[in-house]
């Protein structure tokens, strides 16, 4: 007769072994642009059971989850020797984040964690939260994470007061990690969703960031910024343009983000990142893409008007519902490219299409009008082509 501690160990590891080797299928979503597949490619199932669960009978005798994990989402990615690779965010049960190296042959399923979470160095006592990593392939040599690191304000009177700055790490193998100062950006008091340029513009590092006032709010801060500094390793920003810029009635009217690091094509620099409004049922993050001009990565060149992925169906639904975010895609040498977009902040999903779809999509997509009016005449003016076939 097994015993309960034996029953319940065996049902997990079941459970958990199927989740991994579950096969994904494209579904029947079609726009053209990109699939979508039926199963989320990471959620908290994926998370190996001896991280939660003393696997000890003497000290575990119902087999109890000790340490949870509450979720698996937003997530660096990059291609290594032909695998897949992907940094995510996952969240404890406490509450608090930490990064994860997950690895697959295909990048569509059978994603499974490496044997340990990533610890970082401890440099900053006042660090209490990590997430959301941009993975860049450098020109430098060196793979960068940036991510944010999330610290208490301390200036206000007010106990979920926080300020977010660009924590920077690099390695060369995803598991040895070295931690760099965190990002300064001398006119932007707060910096989250910041994500490094694969290549050296003018001879410096080149940061996309997000301009903040506050922790939540961007204020002031127009849009996706765009700074150069000489030292990645005591990385200074001095003066940050505005690249995508937020406006209003538009999917990016409340704020805005970079997502993926930029895509090089022959017609210019891909970005996929977030846009958000807001509405009565709270903030609606979609993700969009824009091209930037290959001899200026800060100069938009193209921006499609509305969203390329919103939350769509069960996607809708999660710890922080109606969001869909990106912060890592795959561009492989064979023209495929993996968009890897959580939603809900709760389970992680991938988008399958082609440099060649995407660059179609983003330069012949036509702009937002910005108003009604001018939008009807717009579609109008593609009816009347159509009919005239
Ligand atoms: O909860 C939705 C997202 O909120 C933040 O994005 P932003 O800084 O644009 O508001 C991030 O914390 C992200 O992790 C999260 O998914």
């Amino acid at each position: 007769m097994s015993t309960v501690f034996e029953q319940n160990k065996a049902m997990v590891m079941k459970r958990y072994e199927e989740t991994i080797n579950r096969k994904n299928k494209k579904t029947d979503f079609y726009n053209g642009i990109y699939d979508r597949y039926e199963y989320p490619v990471l959620t908290r199932d994926h998370i190996p059971p001896f991280w939660k669960f003393d696997m000890n009978p003497e000290t575990n005798p119902y087999f109890m989850e000790r340490i949870g994990v509450n979720c698996v989402f937003n997530v660096g990615a990059i291609e290594l020797d032909d695998k897949f690779y992907l940094v995510a965010r996952v969240e404890g049960n406490d509450r608090k984040s930490f990064f994860a190296v997950a690895e697959s042959d295909n990048g569509i399923n059978g994603f499974r964690f490496w044997d340990y979470p990533i610890l970082l160095e401890d440099v900053c006592p006042e660090e209490t939260n990590v997430y959301d990593m941009r993975l860049t392939k450098h020109e430098d040599g060196y793979i960068y994470g940036v991510f944010c690191s999330e610290s208490k304000d301390t200036s206000v009177n007010d106990l979920s007061a926080a300020v977010a700055a660009a924590g920077i790490v690099r390695t060369k193998d995803l598991k040895t990690w070295e931690r760099l100062d965190n990002l300064k950006t001398l006119n932007s008091p707060q910096q989250r969703n910041v994500t490094l340029h694969p290549e050296f513009v003018n001879g410096k590092y080149a940061f996309y960031t997000r301009p903040m006032d506050d922790f939540i709010d961007t204020g002031s801060g127009g849009g996706v910024g765009f700074g150069l500094c000489d030292d990645i390793t005591h990385a200074v920003i001095d003066e940050e343009i505005i690249t995508s810029k937020r406006k209003y009635h538009t999917i990016t009217e409340a704020k805005n983000g970079a997502g993926a690091v930029p895509i090089k094509t022959e017609k210019g620099w891909i970005h996929i990142a977030h846009g958000v409004r807001n509405t009565a049922a709270g903030l609606r993050y979609v993700i969009y893409a824009f091209a930037t001009a290959l001899d200026n990565p800060s100069k938009v060149i193209a921006e499609p008007g509305g969203f390329l992925i919103a939350p769509l169906g069960s996607e809708r639904v999660g710890d922080v519902s109606n969001v869909v975010f990106t912060n890592g895609a795959i561009a492989r040498e064979n023209g495929d490219v993996y968009i890897y977009y959580a939603s809900s902040d709760t389970r992680l999903h991938v988008a399958t299409t082609t440099v060649a779809k995407l660059v179609d999509y983003v330069f012949n997509t036509p702009e937002d009008m910005l108003r009604s009016v001018k939008c009807v005449e717009q579609r109008c003016a593609l009816i009347e082509k159509n009919l005239k076939l």
